[in-house]
């Protein structure tokens, strides 16, 4: 299999790399630690090692050292179509290489082989309450299917070590391949009623896969949009909510499907994953407001300004890390302004992006005013006819498996230890603080 074998001839370099770390270098010194990264959430403190992606404060996400524009570019695209292959940044995040158009076919063909999702797992769905929030369905469905793990099942039956990397390479492919149809069903089961399993078609590719089994109207458009969402959405360093827990869940050897549903829940929260819901709320919001019309520049100035007064945060702005615009929010701006510039919601999201800058540069509270990728993502799916904001986590939840399965793959490859961080008390902080002022 295809990213079997690319991974396998890297593997013993890398293991020498990452063991030489371990063995003979350990006591060299990376950073500091002060008492405001220990009690502000643990913010930049250097403690988590990949090579899948790295988000740089002035510039955002590299995918293994690429840029956006730079992958968008460089990765093979369907024929006629604009946006790449979804195979092929999954072959480019798990092998590091951006790969030929064929290859990206391949990993194609391997989620094909691996999309029919167990009947159990269609009928708990069904089974739950109406109401049930479509990011729980998903997570549900996800620890259903470890049932059928082969990194669990090869683990009891004592797998040796060093392949754990292969029943989690198995298990990641089978996840990926699974999760879009699991996705199309909530959508269809939960906004239409219908319960008619979803038919993932060897034909077609997975951003093609997910427009035909979500029922939208323009498939063509939506199957590039669907793209560059997976794509975009896959990952952005291991140290945000969804990418971490993945990390530390797997990090106690528990498999691909136990972890990822773990990382779904984190993802599911109004400061991560959740925010891109709200988001097109908040937009909606100020539509209405101002009788469905985009508002003038004065009008959104003094709404923002409301929001804030009420206590609320700004969905879309803001940013652990990033210090500039967001390029995964400049990429689907692009493609808005590309596909349907004179739509209402994307002037309005246009003008949003030069007025609450401003806005949140007086308040002067965010480190970040500029955009996330949460501050667009809505208007698009809002324009292909996906308006129930209660689903948007769940396509951010496809698309980040695409980044933390590589993630996992690595991390087992490379025997990365448990996770074990140190907690200290209240008082032994203090006293750290009082000796530092008698010296
Ligand atoms: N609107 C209003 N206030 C904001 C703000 C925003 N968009 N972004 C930050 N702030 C406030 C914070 O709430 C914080 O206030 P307090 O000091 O009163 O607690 C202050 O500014 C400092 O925060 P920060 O250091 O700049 O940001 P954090 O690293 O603590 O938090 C984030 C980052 C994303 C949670 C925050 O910017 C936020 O809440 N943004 C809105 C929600 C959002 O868009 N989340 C999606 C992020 C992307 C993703 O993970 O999907």
């Amino acid at each position: 299999m295809i990213l079997y074998d690319q991974i396998a001839a890297q593997l013993p370099g890398w293991r020498e790399r990452y063991k030489a770390l371990a063995k003979e270098h350990a006591d060299v010194v990376v950073d500091q630690v002060t008492v405001g990264q220990i009690v502000g959430g643990m913010r930049d403190i250097k403690s988590l090692v990949t090579d899948i992606s790295f988000v740089d404060p002035a510039e955002g996400i590299r995918f293994r050292g690429m840029s956006i524009p730079e992958v968008l570019k460089a990765l093979p695209k369907p024929r006629g179509a604009k946006i790449p292959y979804v195979g092929g940044l999954y072959y480019l995040l798990m092998v590091g290489e951006v790969p030929t158009k064929a290859q990206a076919q391949e990993v194609e063909a391997e989620w094909a082989r691996r999309a029919d999702v167990p009947d159990y797992v269609y009928k708990m769905l069904k089974s739950m309450p109406k109401e049930t929030h479509p990011m729980t369905l998903l997570s549900q469905a996800v620890l259903a299917l470890q049932n059928g793990s082969q990194f669990a099942k090869k683990y009891h039956e004592g797998m040796k070590k060093d392949a754990y990397w292969e029943a989690a390479l198995e298990d990641s492919l089978a996840l990926t391949a699974q999760l879009p149809v699991i996705a199309a069903f909530i959508y269809r089961m939960k906004y239409f009623g219908e319960t008619k399993k979803p038919k993932y078609s060897a034909k077609l590719d997975y951003g093609a896969n997910f427009a035909k089994m979500l029922g939208v109207k323009d498939q063509k458009g939506y199957a590039e949009l669907a793209r560059l969402y997976f794509i975009l959405h896959s990952d952005h360093e291991s140290g945000n909510v969804s990418a971490h827990t993945m990390h530390l869940v797997g990090s106690a050897l528990s498999d691909p499907f136990l972890s990822f549903s773990a990382a779904l829940n984190g993802l599911a929260g109004p400061l991560h994953g959740l925010a891109n819901q709200e988001c097109l709320g908040w937009l909606l919001d100020v539509y209405g407001k101002f009788g469905n019309k985009v508002p003038s520049r004065d009008e959104l100035y003094k709404f923002a300004w409301d929001t804030l007064n009420s206590g609320k945060v700004i969905p879309g702005y803001g940013h652990a890390v990033l210090r500039v615009p967001d390029p995964r929010f400049t990429a689907q701006m692009q493609f808005a302004k590309a596909h349907f510039p004179e739509d209402d919601l994307v002037r309005l999201a246009d003008m949003v992006f030069d007025v609450v800058p401003t806005v949140l540069k007086e308040q002067g509270k965010a480190k970040n005013p500029a955009p996330n990728v949460d501050a667009i993502s809505g208007t698009l799916q809002y324009y292909y006819g996906v308006r129930d904001f209660d689903f948007y986590t769940v396509l951010f939840g496809v698309g980040r498996a695409l980044g933390v399965t590589p993630n996992y793959v690595w991390a087992r490859a490379l025997g990365q230890p448990i996770e074990r961080p140190k907690s200290l008390s209240t008082k032994m902080i203090e006293d750290v603080v009082a000796k530092a002022a008698a010296q």
